[in-house]
């Protein structure tokens, strides 16, 4: 990516809580994850939409691409840690009118999680993950695309006004794009009206020291994190891990304890 790319998809999410980056994936690469995708499918409630990047290769390039994990350390760090990796399939006749910001299960957007002090107010100061979601097919203004509401991320309560649907913008994007954007960011699927499958893979990103939505450095295979390489144990948060040995015992590039208290390895 030229620095004058760079520099505009930066300042439109730092302005608009949201950018899409293009021609991140090949025609074949998307046919690819739409047929993996497809074949999971009929599977996702017993989890099979689930680390993705553990059940094809396709899906390990959600995090191997430079200018996208580039544009994610711009915002919330270099050691930014991938905090999931599932499909979403948007069928006919399904999506729409489901506007919401991420990390109100697991993040800083738990209600639950609001401190009296914080009299309502979320974090918006400084973003606290990054979302992405990879078209595998076309997103276009009729079949289940992403919507995005524009400097949402700014807004400082939980609530999410009614008139917000007005002013959503459809993330119209090619196959192979994908659209990055502020967990903050209010964003929903529009209705897809067509008669064919919308296939896209979400992956979103947190602050390494934030608690994340899956211990992905016990969950990911060995020969995924060898294939990620110099990178992938920053990206799956190994140095990341919570100590359970004394401090002196532990190894903190590892995420284990030093090898003379090997003994002490959790299986
Ligand atoms: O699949 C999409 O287009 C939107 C996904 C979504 O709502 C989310 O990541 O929370």
């Amino acid at each position: 990516m030229t620095k004058e790319a760079f520099d505009q998809h930066t300042l439109r999410l730092k302005l608009e809580g949201y950018t899409i980056l293009p021609g991140l994936l090949t025609p074949e690469e998307c046919a690819t994850g739409r047929a993996e995708l497809e074949a999971r499918y009929p599977d996702r409630d017993r989890g099979a939409f689930e680390f993705l990047f553990n059940k094809a290769r396709i899906f390990e390039r959600v995090y191997q691409v430079d200018d996208l994990r580039r544009v994610i350390r711009h915002f919330i760090g270099q050691d930014a840690i991938l905090s999931a990796v599932y499909g979403s399939v948007i069928q006919p006749g399904e999506g729409g009118r489901g506007l919401h910001a991420d990390g109100a299960i697991t993040g800083h957007n738990r209600a639950e999680s609001m401190a009296p002090v914080d009299e309502g107010r979320r974090i918006t100061s400084h973003p606290m993950g990054i979302n992405v979601v990879f078209c595998f097919s076309d997103f276009t203004a009729t079949n289940g695309a992403t919507e995005i509401v524009p400097g949402s991320h700014r807004h400082e309560g939980l609530d999410i006004p009614q008139e917000a649907y007005q002013l959503a913008r459809t993330a119209v994007a090619e196959e192979g794009s994908a659209i990055i954007f502020d967990i903050n960011t209010w964003h929903g699927t529009t209705k897809n009206q067509t008669d064919t499958p919308r296939y896209a893979t979400l992956s979103p990103w947190r602050r390494r020291w934030t608690k994340i939505e899956y211990d992905m450095a016990q969950m990911v295979k060995p020969e995924v994190l060898e294939r990620a390489g110099e990178d992938g144990p920053l990206i799956f948060g190994l140095p990341a891990q919570v100590p359970y040995t004394e401090r002196w015992q532990w190894d903190r590039d590892t995420g284990a304890p030093k090898p003379e208290w090997a003994h002490l390895k959790r299986p």
